[in-house]
């Protein structure tokens, strides 16, 4: 531009000299001096424009950078997110520092974290939520007592005995209590499900009777007559939903709930016998005895040498009365029970001093003769032998006689006192 300008100046003056005064021509001093102003005119302006280009350089680069920066950010996501079961998932901007929502279904409610944020390090905020669906009874829907059963948004009531409807809210009114023995007789339970769908039933022990009511089953009339279906050993006594069984005195009901099982009164202090008497345990009770020795007669006399026992007194030397009587005496209590099966051998007699060669028993006598058989077992015992049902309760009594021979002559005889106490049941 310099160049361009100065041409065109220093021509005007050439041009002017030849038709003016010398003095109207600049002098060369003053175009040096004007050419340096014009010099430092045109540095002052390149300067300001050299300026300008570096500052538009510099925004060029700014934006530059700034554009750059954007495009990088548009790759800084976290990982998409499930949508939960029954529920929505609001907001599909996975980018840094935004924001995604949860919301669940109708009958459910949101467990975690209804809103999850993009942090910087691509990772959400919060945790995952799911939906659950909503407890349909925590609201207690079932009125006076009923049992309030979760479904799937729905709730189903079980209704206590004298309720019905779909909150157990109506009362039902049965002729069930009109009926003489209310106990023996129920009202159905009775779930009322969704509506039109109702399921009646009895308790055990109950059947369902005409009229919707639950009748008690007697179990007594019905298995106990037959030997086939008999529930109880001895009776039965109904009651209501059940049965039990129940024994006679002198009984205790086994563990089992339908047999008799006898009480041992001699054990412990549950018997009446008084100082000197023996307890006998018997089925279905106890006796109290007194075994006795018999008393002295022709000379002869017996000591009693223990509870059970007595033992001949020497005799005198000319009684033969004396040495045949017999030498020991022994008390022998068979509780038994009635209407057993026959033949039963109830007792075993034997010796245990045998001298001679022989033994022989026999019945002597009693009050059970026709009921007892004795027979030899082998060489030195003998049995007696029940040879028919008893009929209780009795009292049977039977005397035994062991003798001992040696080449037939009498060594010694032995007396057994059986008595046998018949209990008036068969157990
Ligand atoms: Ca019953
Ligand atoms: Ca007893």
């Amino acid at each position: 531009m310099l160049l361009v300008l100065l041409p065109a100046w220093v021509a005007l003056c050439v041009l002017q000299l030849p038709l003016g005064s010398t003095q109207e021509c600049l002098s060369h001093q003053q175009v040096l001096s004007t050419v340096r102003q014009m010099q430092k005119l045109l540095s002052a302006q390149e300067a300001a424009h050299l300026q300008g280009t570096r500052s538009l350089k510099k925004q060029l680069s700014a934006l530059q950078s700034r554009v750059q920066r954007l495009a990088s950010k548009r790759n800084e996501t976290c990982p998409q997110l499930a949508v939960p079961a029954n529920g929505r998932k609001l907001g599909r901007s996975t980018r840094v520092g935004h924001d995604v929502h949860f919301v669940c279904d109708a009958g459910f409610r949101l467990v975690g974290s209804e809103t999850r944020t993009c942090r910087r390090d691509r990772t959400w905020g919060g945790t995952q939520p799911f939906c659950r669906s909503i407890d349909d009874c925590s609201s207690n829907p079932c009125a006076n007592g009923g049992t309030c059963v979760d479904g799937n948004q729905s709730y189903t009531c079980l209704c206590p005995r004298g309720w019905s409807g779909t909150s157990c809210q109506s009362p039902v009114y049965t002729y069930w209590v009109t009926l003489s023995n209310s106990s023996f007789s129920r009202q159905p339970r009775c779930a009322e499900g969704r509506p039109g769908s109702r399921h009646c039933s009895c308790d055990t022990g109950f059947q369902m009777r005409a009229g919707g009511v639950c009748q008690d089953v007697d179990e007594c009339q019905l298995f106990q007559p037959s030997p086939q279906t008999r529930l109880c050993l001895h009776d039965c006594l109904n009651l209501p939903g059940s049965y039990r069984c129940l024994c006679p005195p002198g009984y205790v009901l086994h563990a089992d709930r339908n047999t008799c099982e006898d009480i041992d009164e001699c054990t412990g202090s549950r018997h009446n016998c008084t100082h000197g008497e023996l307890c006998i345990n018997t089925f279905g009770g106890h006796r109290c005895v007194r075994p006795k020795c018999p008393p002295p007669r022709h000379n002869t006399s017996y000591v009693k040498t223990s509870s059970f026992q007595c033992e001949r007194n020497p005799c005198p030397m000319d009684s033969r009365a004396c040495r045949l009587a017999a030498t020991s005496i022994s008390f022998h209590y068979l509780p038994l029970q009635a209407n057993r099966s026959v033949p039963r051998v109830l007792f075993k007699m034997s010796t245990t001093r045998f001298v001679g060669d022989s033994l022989r028993f026999a019945i002597m006598g009693g009050r059970g003769q026709g009921v007892f058989a004795v027979r030899r077992s082998d060489r030195q015992t003998g049995e007696l032998v029940l040879t028919s049902p008893v009929v209780g309760p009795a009292t049977l009594e039977v005397e035994l006689e062991m003798s001992e021979f040696s080449r037939k002559v009498l060594l010694g005889k032995h007396i057994f006192k059986v008595t046998a106490f018949v209990s008036p049941y068969e157990f």
